[in-house]
């Protein structure tokens, strides 16, 4: 096993049993990729719960946040025998040639004193708003700059996946500043301060055709306008991270320049995770990049699941040398695993 991040004994942290579903007709199927940070002395998660409608035998039903419909969800049933549907992974289905998802998320915050024992709200912290978000909200990246925590995080709909962005100060009432990428794009992350004089963020606009899934970055003067945009990675053939890569949480500042813990899939959607190194005033140039993944799925909850063999992580947690990285293992539960910094910084 890996030995540059050493995972918590007590993994699973969190299970889907362990958050009350938002609705008694609903079921939380997964819970995953959570944001994480300090806030008065304690660790907070900002989870992502994956809820959809109580099974039924030879039916398939998805959640839709509708603001017409009673509870402000409708839920789609379509019989599993419909030769209209097309249904080939356990994330997604399309019917009537459109694209779903098989599950509605919302996020929703977890508290510990110790960073190991979480306790989760009992109601959803944000859920989507508006049309842009009506297939829900995933994979919020937490930040904390000039004086307020900043969530990044993916807005899914029928109109396709942007990121959004919204910041609050004291985790009870929250300011949307609507979607800073448009769609095809996820994974954004902020960097924790200005470079240059801008602020400046990682993101994965998704190229059809010519292009790829790859890591951008981009710049800022207000956290709210981007422009400057620069592609930093792209796929490796042949590699563990030859068909999609995004980046993580906020990259770390260190005195060989900022390190980014990113995950990579093969075409096997095998999720693993890696670390690109920039240079510190030019986060545009890429210094190195790990040849061989940081962190793997070998564990039994990272190989069975929901979807099953993936890491995946958009939070962590910096102790001088040491970095606590909160992942979500088969897209099923939330794990924690702990690495230092300068260990991993050797590999690059
Ligand atoms: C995509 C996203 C993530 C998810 C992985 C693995 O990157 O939907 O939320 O964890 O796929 O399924």
């Amino acid at each position: 096993m890996n030995e540059l991040l050493n995972r918590f004994p007590e993994n699973p942290l969190l299970r889907p049993t362990d958050a009350r579903p938002s609705r008694a007709d609903m079921v939380v199927e997964c819970l995953l990729n959570p944001g994480a940070f300090r806030y008065q002395g304690k660790t907070g998660l900002l989870l992502r719960v994956a809820e959809r409608p109580q099974p039924e035998d030879g039916w398939i039903s998805t959640p839709l946040l509708d603001p017409t419909s009673a509870g402000g969800i409708r839920i789609l049933r379509i019989r599993k025998d419909d030769p209209d549907l097309k249904f080939t992974d356990p994330r997604i289905f399309s019917y009537k040639g459109r694209s779903y998802l098989t599950t509605l998320s919302h996020l929703r915050l977890a508290w510990s004193t110790d960073g190991v024992h979480f306790v989760v709200d009992p109601q959803p912290t944000l859920m989507g708003a508006g049309d842009h978000e009506a297939f829900g909200i995933e994979d919020c990246r937490v930040e904390f700059i000039a004086g307020r925590y900043w969530l990044t995080y993916s807005a899914v709909s029928a109109f396709g996946v942007g990121a959004g962005l919204i910041s609050t100060t004291d985790w009870q009432t929250f300011t949307r500043h609507g979607m800073i990428f448009p769609p095809h794009n996820k994974d954004c992350a902020l960097f924790p301060e200005k470079v240059a004089g801008q602020y400046r963020a990682f993101h994965r606009p998704s190229g059809l055709g010519i292009g790829g899934n790859f890591i951008w970055t981009s710049s800022s003067p207000d956290l709210l306008h981007w422009g400057d945009h620069r592609c930093l990675a792209i796929t490796r053939p042949g590699q563990w991270d030859c068909e999609r890569i995004g980046a993580g949480a906020s990259p770390i500042p260190t005195d060989r320049g900022w390190l980014a813990i990113y995950h990579g899939a093969n075409a096997k959607s095998r999720y693993c995770l890696g670390a690109l190194l920039l240079d510190r005033t030019d986060p545009t140039r890429v210094l190195a990049r790990s040849t061989d993944p940081i962190m793997e799925p070998v564990a039994e909850y990272e190989q069975t699941g929901f979807f099953g063999n993936v890491v995946f992580t958009n939070g962590h947690l910096l102790d001088g040398d040491t970095v606590t990285i909160y992942y979500g293992a088969s897209d099923s539960v939330i794990c924690g695993a702990r690495g230092s910094i300068k260990a991993i910084l050797a590999t690059l």
